[in-house]
């Protein structure tokens, strides 16, 4: 058997298919890599679903034959499905609108604490519980399934719910992670549409013949932790398993996911009230996390002025004055797409600061809005948690971006491990190859991530009185 596998991984700005080759400790090439983002269609926005199962197969092509493919992606969105398995339209993106005021709804007519002491998740407007409430064709349904499934279902003809992924829904319970059904039936949903829960490392099956035809080639497909966050904390390079020394990390892409990894769920008032989610993860650990805005930010920055470059924005911004103005990034005005300087100056405004007056001014005063959010969360994780961190690791494309890795250490006053940059791709292929017998346990998965991939150690400059000032202005 070869020791080669695929990763498909389906983030919120890009798509890429990885080969991941484990011969000789753990390299990674990419096969294929494509862009992804919103489509707006008579004011809905969409994903381009089709778009992307076309461009992984390209990406599968390239890659050529493996041991098995497995499929992460971001979570909570899906397509329904009819009986005969035809999608029921095109999946709706997580940042429409269409579920505005519906998390409010269901808090008054079941009550916020009951639905987290079941699911123990964070309310965001739009975990799938939310949306399926605001779903017009859910009556034509048979079947709903979560992106990274309805991939695996168009590649093997196999329907199923990843369980990582599904804890995202607000609709699994966090204490048997099976489906909540007295809940499902609470809310008026139709459980007949989840479909049965798979672990990660489960065999789906084989590829359908014509995809087989299609690439060219033929391999089974496997569950992962199909949550793209899942498969990232796989990866984090820490020294320690679960009971040992505490680690944070932050999932840093288009949204940071910072947290701490748990034996069991925190389902406290305390917890409810900071918003913290206890998301599924591999091997029964929990994903003690909570949101916080992400590099959306600046993605959406950078989409407001054409033809500038991240390299040189960021060497300015290091030499912009500290401090200058700094928001709260996880306001919910900055979630739909849109002018977001303009949300910023505004949200500056709203606080009392002056807005930033030149682009380098605004990527520091995202740069160091994100830290700060950053902080808040590791620091609320280890409060609710009652576990002492020591180090925060750093994973995802965010930690290429040195200004950002300095100011978390800065501001939390922790030590900042950064990188890899591709722990999603790594989680993925590594929970394929325990499958396939090559690893053991999330200790040795860890341990081989930190040999083979390159790291970068941030120490906390010291000086935290700048950070606290600035933090005051906005939490
Ligand atoms: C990260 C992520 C987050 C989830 C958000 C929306 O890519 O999966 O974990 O909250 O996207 O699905």
């Amino acid at each position: 058997m070869s020791r080669r596998f695929a990763a498909v991984d389906l983030g919120a700005s890009s798509g890429r298919v990885m080969l991941a080759d484990l011969s000789e400790g753990l390299s990674l090439t990419e096969a294929h890599r494509f862009p992804n983002g919103p489509v707006r269609v008579a004011g809905r926005l969409y994903w381009d679903i089709l778009g992307l199962y076309r461009e992984i197969l390209t990406g599968l092509r390239a890659a050529g034959p493996v041991s098995s493919i497995g499929v992460d992606s971001w979570a909570v969105d899906y397509a329904l499905l009819d009986a005969s398995g035809a999608m029921l339209g095109n999946p709706v993106h997580y940042r429409d609108d269409r579920t505005a005021g519906v998390a409010e709804r269901v808090a008054a007519s079941v009550g916020a604490e009951s639905l987290y002491d079941v699911s123990g998740l964070q309310v965001l407007p739009f975990n799938t519980v939310y949306q399926l409430l605001a779903e017009p064709r859910l009556g034509e349904a048979a079947t709903m399934l979560l992106i990274p499934d309805l991939i695996g279902y168009w590649l093997t003809g196999e329907a199923g719910a990843e369980v990582t992924n599904a804890s995202t829904t607000g609709l699994l319970d966090v204490r048997t992670r099976a489906w909540a059904l007295p809940l499902v039936k609470q809310l008026g949903l139709p459980e007949g549409i989840l479909p049965p829960l798979r672990q990660p490392g489960d065999l789906l099956g084989g590829l359908r013949r014509d995809v087989a035809g299609e690439i060219g080639w033929s391999a089974p497909v496997r569950a992962v932790g199909s949550h793209d966050t899942a498969s990232a904390v796989v990866a984090v390079p820490a020294a320690a398993p679960v009971s040992g020394p505490a680690f944070a990390y932050v999932s840093c892409g288009t949204w940071s996911l910072a947290g701490v990894e748990l034996p069991g769920p925190v389902l406290t008032p305390e917890s409810r009230a900071a918003n913290f989610t206890n998301e599924a993860g591999i091997d029964g650990t929990v994903r003690y996390l909570r949101n916080v805005m992400g590099l959306w930010l600046l993605q959406e920055c950078l989409r407001a002025w054409p033809g500038s470059g991240l390299g040189e924005l960021l060497k300015a911004a290091a030499g912009e004055r500290p401090f200058a103005a700094v928001v709260n990034p996880d306001e919910p005005v900055f979630l739909p797409p849109g002018d977001m300087p303009a949300r910023i100056a505004a949200e500056c405004r709203r606080t009392g600061q002056r807005p930033p007056a030149s682009p380098a001014a605004y990527v520091r005063c995202v740069l160091e809005s994100l830290a700060l959010g950053h902080r808040e969360a590791v620091r609320q994780a280890m409060e609710l948690s009652g576990r002492e961190v020591e180090v925060v690791h750093l994973v995802g494309g965010g930690s290429r971006n040195e200004l950002l890795c300095q100011f978390t250490a800065d501001a939390c006053g922790l030590p900042v491990v950064a990188g890899p940059a591709e722990a999603t791709t790594l989680g993925n292929v590594l929970v394929q190859a325990r499958a396939a017998g090559l690893v053991s346990d999330l200790e040795e998965m860890r341990a081989l991530v930190a040999a083979s991939q390159p790291l970068r150690r941030y120490e906390p400059s010291g000086a935290r009185a700048g950070w606290d000032e600035a933090a005051s202005r906005v939490f």
